[in-house]
């Protein structure tokens, strides 16, 4: 499943889940566009380098498999995450390609009298210049299809996608509410969409949707009687739209909402109105025996570690993370900032802005209703000092407010000549004391430096913008112990988190601290650092703790029971 429920009642939905014959470029014989031949099996959802003689795989791969069909029906096949270029075939037919490993897809397989379709997708993770959000970096683009992939089958005209804003009415909410209908047939059709949501239904009306085109229908449901969403009450209301044909419900989509407004108030970041600290991490999909392709256990495990560590935020760097993943925050209540997949990219290369335009699109449109994501993020460490890169921010910020205007937007600089904080809502600010730069010591100054160069107007317009340090830390080997404290020990990390949460938590200039980051991870073939792996994790990269975890665990639940509950 593509989610943690079912979001269909009506729609029937099959999981693809399971073993796929594969086969990768190097183990070719023939010279056909598609394979003749499979020499392996893959699960999917997986990462190829999982597989034997396949540990540092850069290159093409086959995966196939046989879905069945109606007769009559379209089948939409979803992608949750193919990593990182994939093409569809569909009975020998290209049927699709897509771009980027993080972000989620589909496909429309149009009607025949086939009972089953043979699918083959190639994926390719390979760099150069046709990839601009993937390149070498201290994190890995795996290889393979990463994420769940569903088959549906859809009638003529189905429910493509459901937004809906919650907005606070007095004692009441109200929900703003877009149905989006998808019309694959080659006939216009008329169909009437009804929504319900905490035991009340609305009839949103009929609209005829044209041949190949989409449509979205509006509403707004006013009224409801409902509980706020916070992370300490993390009240989830079903949303469920029906499409009906006649007297006949043809389609149905649901999904959950979680009833809070975010917003910024001068330097505070607002939840419902009362102002809230974000206290987490950063956090990598990655672990030693999965790779990207992290089973759901592995990510409760993970959000259980992070409650266990006092956090109630995470920061999805540097990609929008898998749903699962966000459905569990949204389900035992975490903040999340969630970030496209754009970090130290290059804001010149020619294809950036089309690579970045597509996968912020479906960022924000598949994530849209989670009330978890309270921030939308990009651009991690890029050019925001220079007049070029300036034209980027202000392009690609633009464009998340376009597509979602009731979440505050920002970036994570490194720069201390920053020429575009006044185009975010809140300012995250990367800083390494103690690890790239000064000592321990060096913290609380560097940190009163920062807010007060801010508050002071140094950053043309942001001088009163909420603040998050959206990245600290340092890297240690996980089992090298050393008195005298050196950098890479486990000692020397946990002094420079200990002194950094003890300033950050309680700063009265800052609304968050994330830790880079909460696990090891594998960095691309030829990086420099230790182990290939960046290594600044609080756990490995199989979640042992090291010797800095007791000491966040104890920052983390101080600085909880010193802020008001309300304030958390
Ligand atoms: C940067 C970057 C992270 C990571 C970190 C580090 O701040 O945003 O992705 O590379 O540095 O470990 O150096």
């Amino acid at each position: 499943m593509l989610r943690t429920f079912s979001e269909h009642h009506v729609r029937p939905a099959t999981s693809l889940a399971g073993l796929w014959d594969f086969i990768v470029a190097r183990d070719r014989r023939d010279k056909a566009r598609l394979p003749k031949n499979y020499t392996r099996k893959i699960s999917v959802p997986s990462c190829w380098e999982n597989l034997p003689g396949l540990e540092t795989y850069r290159g093409k791969g086959w995966l196939h498999t046989t879905v069945p069909a109606t007769p009559g029906k379209a089948l939409r096949l979803v992608f949750g995450g193919v990593s990182h270029t994939a093409t569809v075939y569909v009975d020998g037919k290209a049927a699709g390609r897509h771009y980027d490993a993080y972000s989620t897809w589909d496909i429309i397989v149009p009607p025949g009298r086939k009972r089953s379709h043979e699918v083959v997708v190639e994926a390719d993770n390979t760099f150069g210049p046709h990839s601009c959000l993937h390149h070498g970096d201290d994190f890995y683009s795996y290889g393979g299809i990463t994420r769940p992939v569903e088959a549906q089958t859809v009638p003529e005209v189905f429910i493509d996608k459901l937004f809906a804003v919650p907005r606070r009415t007095g004692k009441t909410w109200a929900l703003d509410l877009r149905v989006r209908l998808r019309n694959w047939s080659d006939t216009s059709l008329r169909r009437r969409v009804v929504v319900a949501v905490a035991r009340r239904q609305f009839d949103l009306g009929r609209v005829t949707v044209r041949p190949g085109a989409t449509r979205e229908v509006k509403g707004a449901l006013s009224g409801l009687s409902v509980e706020p969403w916070t992370a300490e009450t993390p009240r989830l209301y079903d949303v469920t739209a029906q499409l009906t044909d006649g007297n006949t419900v043809a389609d149905d989509l649901i999904d959950r909402v979680g009833f809070r407004e975010v917003c910024v108030k001068g330097s505070k970041l607002l939840l419902n109105g009362r102002p809230i600290r974000l206290q987490g991490y950063n956090r990598h999909e990655d672990h030693f025996n999965f790779g990207c392709a992290l089973p759901i256990e592995i990510m409760v495990h993970d959000l259980a570690l992070l409650r266990d560590l006092g956090c109630n935020f995470v920061r999805t760097s540097h990609y929008p993370n898998d749903m699962r993943f966000l459905d569990l925050c949204d389900e035992l209540g975490f903040y999340v900032w969630e970030e496209s997949h754009s970090k130290t990219v290059d804001l010149k290369h020619p294809l950036f802005r089309t690579q970045l335009k597509d996968h912020t699109v479906e960022m924000i449109e598949w994530h849209f209703n989670r009330p978890s994501i309270i921030i939308w993020g990009c651009l991690n460490e890029c050019i925001s000092h220079t007049r070029q890169g300036r034209t980027q921010h202000a392009w690609t910020l633009a464009l998340m407010r376009k597509l979602d205007a009731s979440r505050p937007v920002t970036y994570a600089s490194f720069r201390g000549n920053d020429i575009c904080f006044d185009l975010v809502d809140i300012i995250g600010f990367n800083l390494y004391p103690g690890w790239y730069w000064g000592e321990v010591k060096d913290v609380e100054e560097a940190t009163d430096g920062f807010v007060r160069d801010v508050r002071r107007g140094k950053y043309p317009g942001a001088k009163n913008k909420p603040i998050i340090f959206s990245e600290f830390g340092a890297g240690a080997l996980p089992g090298y112990h050393d008195p005298r404290d050196p950098k890479w020990s486990e000692e020397y990390q946990a002094k420079v988190l200990d002194e950094c949460l003890r300033v950050f938590l309680n700063h009265p200039g800052l609304v968050g601290a994330a830790i880079w980051q909460f696990c090891d991870v594998r960095a691309t073939e030829g990086a420099m650092n230790p182990r290939v792996m960046n290594n600044k994790g609080t756990v490995d990269e199989c979640r042992r703790p090291k010797r800095a975890y007791e000491v966040v665990k104890q920052r983390m639940h101080e600085a909880r029971a010193r802020h008001a509950p309300s304030d958390l």
